[in-house]
């Protein structure tokens, strides 16, 4: 494509190889903010865009603290040699840029349906800013079919063809928390190209990025395999969990029935615990779900793996009314200290983390509740240990909501001695030593621990 003679697609292709591309990140999120560090860090010129004044400040004024591992200190590197600049003018940072990233939330509405409202609102203002030979890619998780239907169309609002005039490509992030970084650079990176042309000048920019390869297909494959890869993990987890439920029934350790079984060349199972939180699994099932019957298909697998994986948070309580009973106590005043609220192991993310839920019902049911999370801020509510002696002095019961390394070496013969007569420990994501756990004194329950 040819612009006043000159080839306007060699000439991006020439600056992301030179790294004189610049580039701006719109949305500054769990994705987005890293996103944009690990650019700048590249080399690349960055734009970091935000809705939220007080996130724009706190990047650029070095206050953000994310606790991700070498985050801090990359915006620190990237802010001080000034590769990375924050804004909201998201009109003026995608006129400057040669390629917009669009790193948005794409959260699921009360009633399950997709919410893209600040992909959308991403897309008028980057339409307002675009011009001839200009990329964009979008990272935000899509319900099948956005890219095309959504994205391209309100960009074409520009009066520019999508494909001819600038291009695009749905290039899914697929980093977990706590490891983001490193994964950034050694992931595997899907391009889904609007057309050919905009999958190959995607594909240039995360050549530059990512050392683990990058597979080129169109959009709708790419946006169905990114949330093919997430619904897998949850049904996969869905099929632990049920192992986990059989195992509780008919009287067998499901850690031990796993380990057998993964020996066989072609089994791989997750593991079970008291609930699948976070971000993306659940949400992700959802939208592949809500695509599907969209359609008129009912989907079988995800949704009933959902259901399953929904249910273990209460499964988990009531393995603790159990575990009470055994010991002669009952739910109702009982004090009881949840070990983790974080959704998953050393992190401080506890959006949509199973603990939320065990408390809730601990409390309907009369029990009084304290959290201790090393990691994480959140306390939903209820008070919150500084430490674990704290947290455990004069309790009835540990639940282990989260699977954070601390938890791992607990001191249990010391735990014992702080709390009440007849301790119970509940073990939501089986970290514990049972029989070291049991020779202490304690009644131990644990999820699929049916020995
Ligand atoms: N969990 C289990 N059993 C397991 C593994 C996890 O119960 O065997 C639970 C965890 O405790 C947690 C939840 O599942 O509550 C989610 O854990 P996760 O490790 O899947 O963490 P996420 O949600 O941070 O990351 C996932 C990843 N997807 C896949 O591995 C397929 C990540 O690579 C994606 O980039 C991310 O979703 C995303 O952003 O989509």
């Amino acid at each position: 494509m040819k612009f006043g003679g000159i080839n306007v697609q060699e000439e991006l292709i020439k600056k992301i190889r030179r790294k004189t591309a610049c580039i701006a990140v719109v949305g500054l999120g769990r994705v987005g903010l890293p996103v944009a560090a690990v650019l700048a860090d590249i080399g690349y010129r960055v734009i970091g865009v935000d809705i939220r004044k007080e996130v724009v400040k706190a990047i650029s004024s070095l206050k953000i603290r994310t606790k991700e591992p070498g985050l801090d200190e990359l915006i620190k590197k990237v802010i001080e040699t000034g590769k990375l600049k924050t804004t909201t003018n998201d009109l003026e940072a995608v006129k400057a840029a040669d390629i917009a990233i669009i790193c948005v939330q794409t959260p699921l509405a009360e009633n399950i349906e997709p919410n893209l409202i600040y992909l959308r609102m991403a897309c008028e203002a980057i339409a307002k800013g675009l011009s001839k030979g200009k990329l964009v890619t979008v990272e935000s998780t899509v319900p099948p079919g956005t890219t095309k239907n959504l994205v391209a169309r309100i960009l074409e609002e520009s009066g520019l063809k999508c494909g001819k005039d600038f291009w695009l490509a749905y290039c899914p992030e697929r980093i977990t928390s706590g490891k983001i970084i490193q994964e950034f650079i050694k992931n595997v990176r899907i391009v889904g190209g609007f057309n050919k042309e905009s999958a190959n000048i995607a594909a240039e920019l995360l050549k530059v990025v990512t050392k683990g390869g990058v597979i080129i297909t169109d959009c709708m494959s790419a946006e169905i395999a990114k949330l093919a890869e997430n619904a897998f993990r949850d049904a996969n987890i869905a099929f632990a969990n049920e192992l986990a439920l059989i195992c509780e029934r008919v009287g067998a350790d499901v850690v031990e029935v796993i380990k057998i079984a993964k020996t066989h060349p072609r089994v791989s199972i997750h593991k079970p615990g008291c609930g699948v939180g976070g971000p993306c699994l659940a949400k992700d099932s959802r939208l592949l779900s809500y695509s599907a019957k969209e359609k008129g298909l009912l989907p079988k697998i995800i949704r009933f793996s959902r259901e399953l994986n929904d249910h273990m948070p209460e499964h988990t309580v009531e393995l603790l009314a159990r575990a009470l009973k055994e010991a002669g106590k009952h739910v109702k005043n009982s004090k009881i200290a949840i070990f983790g609220v974080a959704y998953k192991g050393q992190v401080d993310d506890a959006s949509n983390s199973p603990a939320e839920v065990i408390i809730r019902k601990l409390i309907g049911l009369g029990a009084r509740v304290i959290v201790y999370d090393p990691y994480c801020k959140e306390n939903f509510g209820v008070e919150k240990a500084p430490n674990i002696t704290k947290a455990v002095r004069g309790k009835d019961c540990v639940v282990i909501v989260t699977d954070h390394k601390p938890f791992e070496d607990l001191n249990l013969e010391g735990i014992k001695a702080l709390m009440n007569e007849k301790p119970v420990i509940i073990d939501g994501r089986r970290i514990i030593d049972a029989t070291e756990a049991k020779k202490q004194g304690f009644t131990y329950f644990g999820i699929g621990y049916g020995a």
